[in-house]
């Protein structure tokens, strides 16, 4: 996995020099219910590393006023022709928004808002996408490559799974004939 002592990030703040970091990875055993294809995943090594994140956490979780920085990994793969992704979710406080900016690698971040249109914006290395608040964020890795990107995120926002791994998202992100395309479930 790369590391926050690759070339490029360098952080100023002392707030942000070893401390208050979290380094956690998700592999398919903890991502069973978001993926379409359970036959094709049931066949899969069940400890596949699918993404791994690091988050910088300046100030206390659910404080208001401070904001949260996080790297996502994501590995090239599939499950079925579903490409590997994060389990996506809503801010818990529904109205917080984020920034996502490409760093390497080619993917899709898919978006769903409250009435559960889905959409996805293409992601390539220099991209820079504002999710609104309202709206669910889940991002796949479409490349060969390690799909990388950072986030900011209010420190109040919150992580709400639970809606997210009952009802999934209105569409699914497949390989067709090589490429990507967003699908009705
Ligand atoms: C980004 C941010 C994080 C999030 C991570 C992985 O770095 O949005 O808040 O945790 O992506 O996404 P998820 O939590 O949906 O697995
Ligand atoms: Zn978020």
């Amino acid at each position: 996995m790369s590391s926050i002592l690759e070339p490029g990030i360098t952080f100023i703040n002392k707030e942000l020099k070893g401390k208050n970091i979290d380094r956690i990875d998700r592999r398919l055993k903890n991502l069973k219910d978001i993926f379409f294809d359970k036959t094709a995943l049931e066949k899969m090594d069940p400890e596949t590393v699918v993404y791994e994140v690091e988050s910088y956490f300046p100030v206390e979780h659910d404080i208001e006023g401070g904001l949260f920085y996080g790297i996502t990994y994501i590995h090239p793969g599939t499950v079925g022709n579903e490409y590997f992704m994060t389990k996506g979710h809503f801010h818990k406080i529904r109205n917080r928004g984020e920034f996502y900016c490409t760093l390497q690698g080619e993917g899709m971040l898919i978006l769903m808002d409250e009435n559960r249109n889905t959409w996805a914006e293409k992601m390539y290395p220099g991209s820079i996408h504002y999710i609104k608040g309202n709206t669910a964020h889940r991002t796949a890795n479409t490349g060969n490559t390690i799909l990388s990107f950072s986030a900011f995120w209010p420190s109040d926002a919150g992580h709400d799974y639970a809606t997210i791994s009952e009802q999934g998202f209105s569409k699914i992100l497949v390989q067709r004939q090589g490429k990507p395309e967003l699908i009705s479930r």
